[in-house]
């Protein structure tokens, strides 16, 4: 199979959340984020028709990597240090918005929400027949994870947007991972991993109590 231009290959994405994973069962920051920046090129490549999700996504990683270059780059080095130091220090707000729009508990949480989706998703692709369509399985697991923290024109918007996504083998062609059965495979291997790193943020939001940052 021709290389992708860009260099895309899902397997350092899937190798980056993995590294996220430390021995204490924390998820250090740098590796989830670069396996976010690792899907915004593929999202990207998708076409401009996911414009307005990429924007939003670069966004909040952006405000993360301006943390981990800062001067409290240590606060940051992972999620659990990030938490504990943030509500220490009074930057989380847990009712209003406008008084810390950029804490990184709020900015992780959308990810984190985002992660749930990404997971549902592959899942859907690996566990699908070769005929499914990649529109419905997207639409599913938005409708079952992101959905549910999104206004109504922003629902519409995406559930539009899914209808431009390619096909299911063609998809999974994309992910530079070899034929669809050996992408299917490389999914059932490493999608744990994303799971794990879902599961131990989920931990430690419902344990500080917040799920709902606004
Ligand atoms: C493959 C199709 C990709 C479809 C992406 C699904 C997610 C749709 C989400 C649309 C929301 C974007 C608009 C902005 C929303 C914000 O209001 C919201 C809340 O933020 P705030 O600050 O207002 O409180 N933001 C979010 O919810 C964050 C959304 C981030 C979405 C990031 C999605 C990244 C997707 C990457 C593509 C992965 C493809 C996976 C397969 C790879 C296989 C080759």
């Amino acid at each position: 199979m021709a290389e992708r231009q860009d260099g895309f290959c899902l397997r350092e994405v899937l190798a980056a959340f993995r590294a996220c994973l430390t021995a204490e069962q924390t998820v250090l920051m740098d590796p989830y984020l670069r396996g976010w920046n690792g899907l915004i090129r593929f999202l990207n490549s998708l076409g401009t028709i996911f414009s307005f999700v990429s924007k939003d996504a670069v966004t909040k990683i952006q405000i993360m990597e301006k943390y981990r270059s800062s001067d409290q780059r240590e606060r940051y080095e992972t999620l659990q240090t990030m938490v504990e130091y943030e509500l220490a220090s009074g930057l989380v707000s847990l009712k209003n918005r406008g008084e810390c729009p950029e804490s990184g508990c709020r900015t992780i949480l959308r990810l984190h929400r985002a992660l749930h989706w990404l997971q549902m998703f592959l899942e859907g692709l690996r566990t699908s027949q070769e005929d499914s369509k990649t529109s419905v399985i997207c639409t599913d697991s938005y409708n079952a994870s992101l959905a549910n923290y999104h206004p109504w024109v922003i629902r519409k918007a995406a559930t539009l947007a899914f209808c431009a996504l390619p096909t299911r083998n063609a998809f999974l062609e994309n992910m530079n991972l070899g034929t669809p059965e050996e992408a299917v495979d490389m999914l059932g291997e490493a999608l744990p991993y994303v799971c794990k790193v879902y599961e131990i943020t989920e931990e430690l939001y419902a344990k500080h109590k917040m799920l709902d940052l606004p």
